[in-house]
């Protein structure tokens, strides 16, 4: 049985602030989730960390004059803060450069290589002199043998799509400085034997399947990966900046990046636990057991790599390590229909979104349209109208309203006399049914359909205010009209626990509207018609300042100005 949940979210890379699409398609669902469980009153370790090797962060450090660490020192405080902002809430937010993934990084070698996992091999790797260094593939640039593009990379002609290899491009020169002063050098390398593994790790998504928890699509990347067949993987690369390599001859270079990443998750735990180790012990959250349930989300382009390789890579180490339960994959989140672009700087990315508006905004957007079937489209046309409609029309006004009738009727405390009838019997069963359909998408981690039904506990509160006329009621029959604004004031109460894993700002607000206790924002574990009783009549009440505010067209025009809304990108 389930006692505890470890979630984890695909490691940011370092390089870079993320976009709109990075956070949707990783964090912000596996927060949402977290927040829910912890809502819950459930045991959850909810751990991230930022992915800080390889060379891509070599080379966003040196074009910033920085040395990598610096880079990174200074990177994974920019992104912490970022999600700080977004309200993501890990219980740690580790790296992958520390000195507790070094040590499990090279274990996990060690134990590879005993078990007869890992070999030794020679390959060619191509030299820059002008650079000092190995060129990885995709910084050998190239005339494509094949058609002729003269701005090929070294793994593959992207006029051609031909698959390539750095020796085979014609007039080669590096892609960091232009130079054509190349060689090709002989350099040793540790190969992960995945054939080897094949066996075990087949049998393992087998038993997934079984199990039924990895959605259909994340099911068919692993056996379309396994139907390919299983080939040995390069796990260490010829770069200063990484986990240095715990083999004989081979100290002079670093594991490869995604070696260390995923071991990264494990070693963030062990962070976390080594800020209290009397209290904490990570292996209590990494042991195989029935007990905890461990869960991970991340874009699809991620899935190979935990269903396959990091699993390979704790099997073949022969210790009971925790394997991935439950895998939640997500599609893409396209700008305007093309793609977000780092790069390019297409599209919102997340420090823009945070000083535009309030969190709750894109969480809400995002997660009501999370690319979870489908790829999806953001459009700043969409945003806007979901904003408008659902935050503001539904949820603010439903708000400002009940608030506001109690004041100028009751003021500030929660209006006593009367009883329930048959209006509230009706809505009582209406929220009962609909709070069982959003909590089992929770639980299935349905998150679209999960906010369709948060929409429409919201709506059921405020047909149930259009139907019994409170403005008419507490100057025809005041009792009545303390019956409605109460079950009204508890209507608030529980948006604000429902709406907490998703929208956990304006929550606040109401909880601060109701002053309301921690305990009372716990998920709502009674039948509507006592939970909606519990806010007793006298309790203390205050109004509070509007929690949304409308986007006008003005503003909806400036942002698609400035965000470049329609501009042709990249399919
Ligand atoms: N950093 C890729 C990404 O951010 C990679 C994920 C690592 S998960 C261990 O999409
Ligand atoms: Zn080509």
């Amino acid at each position: 049985m389930t006692k505890k949940y470890l979630v984890t979210s695909a490691l940011p890379y370092i390089n870079g602030v993320k976009h709109l699409g990075n956070l949707v398609g990783s964090m912000l669902p596996a927060d949402v989730y977290a927040r829910y469980l912890r809502q819950k009153g459930e045991e959850v370790l909810y751990i991230c960390a930022t992915d800080e090797h390889g060379t891509p962060a070599e080379i966003a450090a040196a074009e910033e004059k920085m040395t990598p660490r610096e880079y990174c020192d200074k990177y994974h405080q920019i992104q912490k803060d970022i999600y700080d902002g977004f309200g993501i809430r890990f219980d740690y937010f580790g790296r992958t450069s520390s000195e507790q993934n070094t040590v499990l990084t090279q274990h996990f070698c060690e134990k590879l290589v005993e078990n007869g996992f890992i070999e030794k091999r020679m390959t060619k790797q191509v030299y820059s002199h002008a650079d000092g260094r190995f060129l990885p593939d995709r910084y050998v640039e190239g005339t494509c043998p094949h058609c002729g593009y003269e701005k090929a990379r070294g793994d593959q002609c992207d006029k051609c799509t031909t698959l390539l290899d750095p020796t085979e491009l014609i007039h080669p020169r590096s892609a960091i400085s232009g130079s054509e002063d190349l060689e090709v050098k002989e350099s040793a390398h540790l190969f992960l034997l995945l054939p080897k593994l094949e066996k075990e790790v087949t049998a393992w998504i087998d038993e997934k399947e079984k199990e039924g928890l990895w959605p259909a699509q994340v099911v068919s990347i692993a056996r379309k990966w396994i139907k390919e067949g299983l080939r040995e993987r390069g796990i260490t690369r010829d770069l200063k900046w990484g986990v240095p390599v715990n083999y004989p001859g081979l100290e002079d270079k670093v594991f490869y990046v995604w070696f260390d990443a995923p071991i990264g998750y494990i070693a963030a735990t062990k962070q976390w636990a080594d800020e209290d180790p009397a209290h904490r012990d990570y292996m209590d959250w990494w042991t195989e057991s029935p007990e905890t349930k461990y869960v991970e989300f991340m874009a699809k382009d991620n899935v190979a790599f935990h269903t396959i390789y990091f699993p390979a890579t704790l099997m073949g180490s022969g210790e009971n390590w925790k394997k991935v339960d439950v895998l939640k994959g997500f599609n893409w989140l396209n700008y305007y229909g093309g793609k977000f672009s780092t790069s390019q700087h297409r599209g919102i990315f997340a420090d823009q979104a945070l000083e535009e508006f309030d969190a709750d905004y894109w969480r809400y957007w995002l997660m009501a349209n999370a690319p979870e079937s489908d790829d999806v489209s953001f459009s700043i046309e969409s945003f806007v109208a979901t904003v408008n409609k659902d935050l503001n029309d539904v949820l603010g006004n439903f708000i400002n309203r009940v608030l506001k009738m109690t004041a100028k009727s009751f003021g500030d405390e929660v209006p006593s006399g009367g009883s329930f009838g048959p209006e509230e019997e009706r809505l009582f069963q209406e929220l009962d049914g609909l709070l069982k359909n959003y909590s089992e998408a929770l639980d299935k981690l349905e998150f679209r359909k999960a906010l369709g039904f948060l929409r429409e506990l919201w709506v059921a509160g405020n047909n149930y205010i259009a139907r019994t006329e409170p403005w008419k009621a507490v100057k025809e029959d005041k009792d009545r009209g303390a019956v409605i604004l109460r079950t009204g004031l508890n209507l608030i109460r529980l948006y604000a626990a429902v709406s907490k894993p998703v929208i956990p700002g304006a929550c606040e607000k109401m909880a601060t509207a109701l002053n309301l206790s921690p305990e009372e924002e716990a998920w709502p574990d009674k039948p509507m018609k006592e939970y909606l009783a519990q806010l007793p009549a006298g309790h203390a009440i205050h109004n509070i300042d509007p929690l949304f505010s409308k986007i006008s067209d003005e503003r909806a025009e400036e942002l698609k100005a400035r965000y470049g809304a329609g501009e042709e990108g990249e399919k």
